[in-house]
């Protein structure tokens, strides 16, 4: 991804790297840090003390316990080896915290992700505005081990537990008129950093789109955990997308709206630059991205000796499952 502005450097950002390493000497240094400026009569900035405790994910946590505790194992799983968490912790894409890879590691712990509502609207008989843990409770949860391949070709392989869009889709009951499925982010500038800069160059909220068969697909899922556990804030918690064979950014994250329209959406990549985003952007190595090549892709975590390059899979590794969905469309010119 290439920005077509530098963003502004935030206060937050000037903070040392050192201190969000690790999470829990993040922690226990942001608590120690508390304890020692108090003793000097002085106080710490909100943003820092949030990040320390954020009640909302422990509220979020515990509505999901009893559905993490059924959570079930899903035959649609790859055997490959999951990246460690920290890797999937450190390592994001999420714009609203900053456009660094490791910015949302570092902002987005704040973020209030309980109470959570998700605005269903548009071709459905069902519409309405659904607090998060309704749309999750009568659904059992099911872990879901995929590749997740960024178009800038770096990979991970990532321990999703969520349940399938499609399930969600049907208590909607979409009309006939319903050919597109629309996604929308959180905008909530006060605890995204990125959201504040005046030269992000995205104009909120992030948009993503599927085609309604698409959507319905079995492989597309709504994660509302990884490792058995409530979403990382900068993984997109509490409530994402998932779609494995295409580019990452079409997996679109803190989902506040759902919308089925008979249109193709607009969405955000494809908005700031139509030539190298697609709308579709089904994961495939025969076509380049007009700024590198797409034929192969570095699986994080690196080794011992830093890079780990693999080969790039068609439809990143799904095209049994999938291909029959593009019949006939020339995917050299959708991506
Ligand atoms: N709202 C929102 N969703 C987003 C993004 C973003 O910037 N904002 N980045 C996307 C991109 S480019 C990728 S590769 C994945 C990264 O997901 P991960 O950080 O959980 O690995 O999230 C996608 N979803
Ligand atoms: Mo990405």
């Amino acid at each position: 991804m290439l920005i077509k502005h530098k963003p502004a450097l935030s206060e937050a950002q000037v903070t040392p790297k050192s201190i969000y390493v690790d999470r829990r000497s993040f922690i226990r240094q942001t608590l120690a840090g508390t304890l020692a400026l108090s003793g000097l009569g002085l106080s710490v900035s909100p943003a820092l003390a949030a990040q320390a405790e954020n009640p909302s994910r422990s509220a979020w946590r515990q509505k999901l316990a009893s559905p993490l505790a059924t959570m079930q194992k899903s035959p649609y799983s790859t055997t490959e080896t999951p990246a460690p968490l920290k890797d999937i912790q450190r390592y994001n894409n999420f714009y609203e915290f900053g456009t660094g890879k490791g910015d949302p590691g570092e902002h987005a712990g704040g973020l209030t992700i309980d109470p959570w509502r998700v605005v269903v609207e548009g071709e459905v008989e069902k519409p309405g505005s659904y607090m998060l843990e309704d749309l999750i409770k009568s659904h059992l949860l099911e872990e879901r081990i995929y590749r997740l391949r960024c178009v800038e070709a770096w990979s991970m392989v990532i321990p999703w537990v969520g349940i399938p869009l499609s399930a969600l889709i049907a208590r909607f009951k979409p009309t006939s008129r319903a050919r597109y499925v629309l996604f929308e982010s959180l905008v909530r500038p006060e605890e995204m950093p990125g959201q504040r800069s005046l030269f992000s160059g995205i104009d909120w909220p992030y948009q993503e789109g599927l085609r309604i068969d698409e959507a319905m697909h079995p492989l597309t899922l709504m994660a509302v955990g990884l490792y058995g556990d409530i979403l990382p804030n900068q993984n997109g918690a509490p409530f994402r997308l998932v779609v494995p064979w295409k580019y990452g950014f079409k997996s679109i994250k803190s989902i506040v709206k759902i919308g089925f329209v008979e249109t193709m959406p607009p969405t955000t990549w494809n908005q700031l630059q139509p030539g190298e985003y697609g709308f579709y952007a089904n994961v495939n190595p025969a076509v380049d991205h007009p700024r590198w090549s797409q034929k192969t892709e570095r699986r994080l975590p690196g080794g011992l000796f830093g890079a780990n390059r693999i080969e790039t899979m068609p439809f990143n590794g799904y095209a049994e499952e999938v291909t029959s969905l593009y019949a006939g469309m020339d995917l050299s010119a959708n991506y």
